[in-house]
């Protein structure tokens, strides 16, 4: 395989990740990084050897030289980077939120789409090693028609010392970790024809809500659970597990703390260690999130070289977002809001 040259634009928190997943990645290296703060351009830079730094994304796509950009900022900027990223026909990674609203979401993916090249959305949640084995049972009809899902993350961790704006914007949990919990129920039981919300602030040193629950009724007939929260102190902190459970017509899944899988059918019940990998690189309880990491930027490499869609193109993004823009929507008017039309 051709060895892809890639680029990074924002060298904050989470881009040290995956810079890390980078350097494990077969098939692509990062050739230049870019971030407006010099210092973070420094130790990045300097942690990943990485001599080509520009202060100015302009700058960057101006000198060229690489084959793509993943754009580690956060949402503020997205647009504006994945537009100029379409402008210089360099396909594109950006993180998730993948923008500030569906409508500049919209405008992306058709950004991209004219330009003619691949955009995905860092979307790396489905692609944890528990995720993705509650996939594969489902896959195999261990418990035939599934009719009923709850996707549960709820958490007391302190994100807000190493990702200090969680705390400053008017919205917080379903913009930022429930886009990933609903990411994961429509990747489990399908795309989602409507949805109500109700939303919470416990935390008073916050700006956003911090708890969320969210009913969807998804287009295969399936209801499910979205619940994530902050605010919730447990003996054994779960952070940041996502716990399944699946209810169909011939058996059951439950995906447990501590990662196991437990599947019960007419053949009884069998009980699955479904732990993510420690890699090298990562730390507890980070590395079910890193793995992901490293897994989703693997995806990107792979289907590039065969020319075939990613799993969370901006395209398939739309459709997560708009769960987000919806969970928001009804929870403000306290209302039931029909995705679809949003779409
Ligand atoms: P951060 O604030 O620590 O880092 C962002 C960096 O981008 C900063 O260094 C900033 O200077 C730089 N930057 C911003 N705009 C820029 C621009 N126009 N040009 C160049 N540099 C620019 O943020 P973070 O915590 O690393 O989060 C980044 C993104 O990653 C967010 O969207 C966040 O939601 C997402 N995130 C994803 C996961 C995940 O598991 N997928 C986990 C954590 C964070
Ligand atoms: O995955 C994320 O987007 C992170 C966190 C897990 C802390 O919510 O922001």
């Amino acid at each position: 395989m051709t060895e892809l040259k890639g680029a990074l634009i924002g060298c904050g928190f989470f881009a040290v990740n995956q810079m890390h997943a980078w350097n494990d990645v077969r098939g692509a290296s990062i050739v230049a990084i870019c971030d407006r703060d010099p210092e973070r351009l420094k130790v990045v830079g300097d942690q990943f050897g990485i001599a080509r730094r520009y202060g100015d994304a302009e700058a960057l796509f101006a000198d060229g030289g690489f084959d793509f950009v993943d754009i580690a900022t956060t949402v503020q900027s997205h647009r504006t980077l994945v537009e100029m990223a379409a402008r210089n026909k360099v396909p594109a990674i950006c993180q998730k939120p993948f923008a500030k609203t569906l409508s500049d979401a919209k405008a992306m993916v058709e950004a991209c789409r004219n330009a003619g090249i691949p955009l995905m959305v860092h979307e790396n949640f489905r692609w944890q090693t528990p995720i993705q084995a509650v996939r594969n049972a489902l896959e195999a009809d261990a418990i035939g028609t599934p009719f009923w899902g709850r996707f549960s993350f709820r958490s007391a961790y302190d994100v807000f010392s190493g990702q200090p704006y969680l705390a400053e914007g008017e919205r917080f949990i379903i913009e930022d970790l429930g886009i990933h919990t609903l990411d994961i129920a429509r990747y489990i039981l399908g795309d989602v024809r409507s949805l109500t919300a109700r939303t919470k602030r416990v935390n008073p040193r916050i700006k956003g809500e911090d708890v969320a629950t969210i009913l969807l009724d998804h287009e295969n007939g399936a209801t499910s659970v979205v619940d994530v929260s902050y605010a919730t102190k447990l003996s054994r902190e779960p952070f940041p597990e996502t716990l399944i459970e699946l209810d169909g017509s011939e058996g059951t899944i439950r995906l447990t703390q501590g990662y196991g899988l437990q599947v019960t059918n007419a053949k009884g019940t069998t009980t699955t260690d479904v732990s993510p990998r420690l890699l090298s690189w990562a730390s507890r309880p980070w590395h079910n999130i890193q793995e992901s990491v490293y897994a989703i930027q693997q995806h990107w490499v792979d289907q590039l070289a065969r020319g075939a869609e990613h799993s969370t193109s901006g395209a398939d993004n739309l459709k997560t977002f708009a769960l987000v823009e919806a969970a928001y929507d009804s929870a403000a008017r306290g209302q039931t809001i029909d995705v679809g039309a949003m779409l």
